[in-house]
């Protein structure tokens, strides 16, 4: 599976973040340690499941999943401010589940 985003804002950069569920606010907080420079995320964060770089406004990344296990997940924006609103839930089927 492989899932595109793209950053259609004009201004703002944004990241795609898929985390284990629950661990949003903790992966934005040292996130916004780590800086700009590692993307506003920590590096080797182990509750990071996957995510983009963090794409200027217009740019788009892919991310390609094989092996996930089936369960919820959390995504999110980890730039400074976007975390509050740019956040969702992700659920990874099983194959052939709908
Ligand atoms: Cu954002």
């Amino acid at each position: 599976m492989t899932v595109t985003f793209t950053n259609a804002s004009t201004v703002n950069k944004h990241n795609w973040v898929l985390v284990k569920q629950g661990t949003k606010d903790a992966v934005v907080a040292d996130g916004a340690e780590a800086g700009e420079a590692n993307g506003w995320i920590q590096p080797d964060d182990d509750r990071i499941i996957a995510h983009t770089k963090l794409l200027n406004p217009g740019e788009s990344d892919e991310i390609k999943f094989k092996g996930q296990i089936a369960g919820f997940y959390e995504f999110v924006c980890t730039f400074p401010g976007h975390s509050a609103t740019m956040f969702g839930e992700f659920k990874f089927l099983q194959s052939g589940q709908r």
